[in-house]
């Protein structure tokens, strides 16, 4: 496996290329793991008009109308031509993946160059040694979907008689593969910025700037006396939107911060008579940080950021110092025929959709989403819980043979409890370190519906807790969606949240239809049991929902029906009013979204407030209401 490099996202600047290599691309599923033995590492069969092509970025899934392509669970190539300009000679070359799901092995010219895995963050490939200037190179993207116990997300590979392989996902979501985002070529100078982190502290009218640089020089090793012989400096000007200059500093690296800081850079400025970036009301400010060698420029990376301040103190959740209250959903990456990759074009409407029904908030449900809703969240002005893709970690939820059975064992006793850790930690670093500069993210939950009823999952808890807590600069609140089953009185782990998170389905699996005011008894009770704890902490509610058939409609209401949609909606309002540490209600879902076949699910999980055409179901209309009568 490569080293894995920077995480910035690609970028044409002074010193910076970057072409994407999105588009049709040759395509081969591999269901007898011959790939290798056959050389696909050098070229995929079938050449010419002989070669079957896919789109790129996409889920490869919904395109076919063979069933067990669809399904395809194991190994599937992709290829494409790429050219290097020569100009770009003497200049470190990156392929930039934005995600690969499950997992991918990476070949350049026949050459294998790295890896991945987990298929919902970014990685980069340094492929400067395998490439050709000014000649037409190839790369070949060996992926894998499968899912096993200490996979993130978690799941299981079934083999059919046929010796099919066959996806058991412990989670309700259909399990899409491909090459889910872009893909760009990447050139960036030897000696570069690697990352950089910024955090806010406001005095009176104006922001005070932390930033820290971390430089990397891939031809060089960057010692100490080399940085402060080679005055190497860091040059930070911070633009107004209107593009004048509202602040700039400039850091050189002395010999006492490198002893402790490495190549790491830090440095304070000062925004004065600062726009705050607020909740529907934006304001992005362009960092552009420039790195120095004497007087000659280096390497240049910029991004435009919001300015705020974000922390929960006592049952507020604190932007800028005011309390905000989360109005929204629960997403995913979902629509037709291209699964789970990426669109511009469905971003644009969920996000017109989300401010047209008053929304303010999402939780990026069940995984980390591309790079470019966040960017537009920042842009709009939108809240994001951010989600890592921990979720199955409770095995009898999706998979009902298991269940059944009465086999469960306490999730974070298995013996693949070790490498679980593993992965999560390293998704959890991946996630902060790609996010962690985004105004929009204002939470991190680390894990959805985990099993919390055994005092085993403590030991686990407190490991990715912590974590969070020391890789966030902005120590932004930590949070886990909890199930029905992580009670007052049955769950280990609340109490590391900083916000608790709560996913209730009084109404819907517990007591639906008619005992609708049994569910509501029971609701309350349980938040009475939670207001008897005085935790003074803020609760959220993360899921609550009811599957709904955008066709029916019925007086008075059944299940499934628009009617009981609302019905159910209104009890989960008056319940939410009821208790004032309540500061957010996401719904699931935001819209109706791919799942596995079975008998609770028909084509899909329901619950969407919209179809997954993106039209309203009559829910839409009631809680637009409500929301824009909520204060922010
Ligand atoms: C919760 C899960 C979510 C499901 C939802 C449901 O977090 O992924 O889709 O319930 O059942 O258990 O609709």
């Amino acid at each position: 496996m490569g080293k894995l490099v920077s995480m910035l996202y690609p970028k044409m600047t002074a010193t910076r290329r970057e072409e994407k290599l999105d588009g049709m691309w040759k395509f081969c599923f591999d269901p007898e793991e011959k790939g290798e033995q056959e050389g696909w590492t050098n070229g995929l069969p079938g050449r010419g008009a002989k070669a079957e092509l896919l789109p790129v970025p996409a889920s490869f899934c919904d395109f076919f109308t063979e069933k067990e392509k669809r399904e395809f669970t194991g190994d599937f190539w992709y290829e494409r031509d790429f050219f290097v300009p020569g100009e770009w000679k003497g200049s470190r070359v990156y392929l930039r993946f934005g995600s690969v799901t499950h997992r991918a092995a990476v070949f350049v010219n026949g050459r294998a160059v790295g890896g991945h895995e987990g298929g919902f963050l970014p990685f980069s490939l340094d492929i400067t040694e395998a490439i050709r200037y000014n000649e037409t190179n190839q790369v070949v993207v060996k992926g894998n979907n499968e899912l096993a116990d200490d996979t993130l997300p978690a799941g299981q590979t079934k083999i059919l008689p046929s010796g099919r392989k066959m996806t058991k996902p412990y989670f309700d979501f259909f399990n899409y593969a491909g090459i889910h985002r872009s893909v760009w070529l990447v050139s960036v100078p030897n000696c570069a910025i690697e990352d950089y982190t910024l955090s806010y502290r406001l005095e009176g009218e104006d922001a005070v700037v932390s930033y820290e640089v971390e430089v990397t020089d891939t031809a060089n090793e960057l010692t100490a006396g080399k940085l402060i012989a080679n005055k190497l400096r860091v040059k930070l000007s911070v633009y107004e939107e209107e593009g004048d200059l509202a602040a700039e500093g400039e850091a050189f690296w002395k010999e006492e911060t490198i002893r402790k800081e490495g190549t790491i850079l830090k440095g304070e400025l000062r925004v004065p008579a600062v726009h705050l970036w607020r909740v529907r009301n934006a304001y992005l400010y362009r960092f552009c940080f420039r790195l120095y060698e004497g007087d000659s420029l280096v390497d240049e990376y910029w991004e435009d950021q919001g300015i705020r301040t974000i922390e929960v103190k006592g049952c507020e959740i604190l932007l800028n110092g005011e309390p905000v209250y989360l109005k929204g959903f629960g997403k995913h990456e979902d629509s037709d025929i291209i699964g789970k990759g990426f669109s511009a074009g469905v971003m644009k409407r969920d996000f017109e959709l989300m401010k047209w029904i008053g929304a303010n908030s999402f939780r990026t449900s069940h995984y980390p989403y591309s790079e470019e809703m966040y960017q537009m969240a920042d842009q709009e002005g939108f809240l994001v819980i951010d989600e890592l893709p921990a979720v199955g970690f409770m095995e009898s939820l999706q998979n009902f043979d298991i269940a059944a059975l009465g086999k469960m064992v306490p999730y974070f006793l298995k013996p693949t409890t070790e490498s679980l850790l593993a992965n999560h930690l390293n998704a959890l670093e991946e996630m902060i370190k790609r996010d962690k500069n985004h105004a929009c993210v204002i939470m991190w939950s680390l894990m959805n519906e985990p099993e919390t009823t055994s005092e085993a999952a403590v030991d686990y808890f407190a490991k990715v807790f912590e974590r969070a807590r020391e890789l966030d600069v902005q120590k932004r609140p930590r949070t886990f969606a909890m199930l029905a089953n992580s009670l007052p009185d049955t769950c280990h782990c609340y109490s590391f949240s900083d916000v608790i998170s709560l996913n209730r389905y009084y109404g819907w699996y517990i007591a639906g239809g008619y005992e609708i005011e049994e569910a509501e008894a029971m609701f309350r009770k349980e938040m009475d049991a939670w207001a008897a704890k005085g935790l003074n902490k803020p609760f959220i509610f993360t899921e609550y929902g009811a599957d709904t058939y955008a066709s029916e409609h019925k007086l008075p209401s059944v299940m499934w029906s628009q009617e009981y949609q609302k019905e159910y909606l209104d009890m989960y309002s008056k319940v939410f009013d009821s208790y004032d540490f309540v500061k957010g209600e996401q719904v699931w879902n935001f819209a109706d979204f791919q799942t596995v076949e079975g008998i609770k699910r028909v084509d899909g999980n329901k619950k969407g407030v919209f179809t997954r055409q993106r039209q309203p179901k009559d829910s839409a209309f009631y809680l637009k209401e409500r929301w824009e009568s909520l204060e922010q």
